[in-house]
């Protein structure tokens, strides 16, 4: 595939410090692609990784052309990992996944039909267990009820960052004004302050094989820090919110100040 072809899709995977789970991924995500019949392309960026995964990433690229590798010099996070895949997507639809193989790469398909069927903009894998580590679970419960409180959704798994939709939606999903380190708490909160409808389904997440989960190095800072972006984001879509309804009630009570509104 060259960089100006188009394809139905394509699939990003973060990856830091993944080596060990390259082949794997890429092997079980073109079975994917060949057992769906879809023109599919994999996004492997490698965010500053330590460890062999840009060599694992180089040599899947060299052996199927379906296989995509990016790099970042330095960590730099997974949503800016995300972004640099969205860069490089071909797709008219985008999915993303973990690269621990933590979601099965054959659910693709699963998410790929019920889109497919209609009715939502984005579907997303609600994971089963939703946490393989009992103290990782507990903070993901808890972080879970705290955003559907704070933004009235009714999401059963809003950290999941396994999800299909089309590439531009995921575009719109992902911006935002303020600073985040772990805006992917927030995709399925911004999605639907956009007013996007989400569907979830049910999708097994495995323990991890290999490697270290993010969550394990700093539990108590990362989870402190996710808590204050989410007041921050919160703060965000509020302001948001109220820009548009301002421009809007200045353009429907007084077509004279629509210079001003613009
Ligand atoms: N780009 C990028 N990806 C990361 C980073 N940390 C974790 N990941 C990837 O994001 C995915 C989920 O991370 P993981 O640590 O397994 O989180 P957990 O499953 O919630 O415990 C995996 O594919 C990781 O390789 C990071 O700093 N940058
Ligand atoms: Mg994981």
């Amino acid at each position: 595939m060259s960089r100006t072809d188009q394809c139905v899709l394509s699939v990003i995977a973060p990856c830091y410090n993944e080596a060990v789970n390259i082949d794997l991924l890429v092997r079980r995500t073109l079975a994917a692609f060949d057992a769906m019949t879809i023109d599919g392309q994999l996004i492997l960026v490698d965010d500053g990784s330590v460890d062999e995964t840009w060599a694992a990433i180089s040599a899947a690229a060299d052996e199927d052309r379906r296989v995509w590798g990016v790099r970042h010099e330095r960590n730099r996070g997974i949503v800016p990992a995300w972004q640099s895949g969205l860069d490089a997507a071909r797709g008219r639809l985008v999915c993303l996944i973990d690269s621990d193989l933590q979601n099965r790469p054959e659910d693709i398909a699963r998410l790929h039909r019920v889109y497919e069927l209609g009715g939502a903009d984005v579907v997303q894998g609600a994971r089963r267990p939703v946490c393989t580590v009992h103290r990782h679970r507990v903070f993901t419960r808890g972080l879970n009820a705290l955003l559907n409180l704070a933004f009235r959704t009714r999401l059963r798994d809003n950290k999941s960052g396994f999800l299909l939709c089309r590439r531009d939606t995921l575009s719109a999903i992902l911006r935002h004004r303020l600073a985040y380190r772990y805006f992917q708490a927030f995709v399925g909160v911004a999605a639907t302050a956009r007013g996007f409808v989400i569907k979830e389904v049910d999708t097994v997440f495995e323990p991890r094989r290999a490697g270290q989960s993010f969550l394990s190095r700093f539990p108590i800072r990362t989870s402190l820090r996710i808590v204050w972006e989410l007041i921050k984001f919160r703060a965000e879509t509020w302001l948001d919110a109220r820009g548009r309804v301002g421009r809007r009630s200045v353009l429907l009570s007084s077509p004279a100040s629509l210079a001003d509104a613009l």
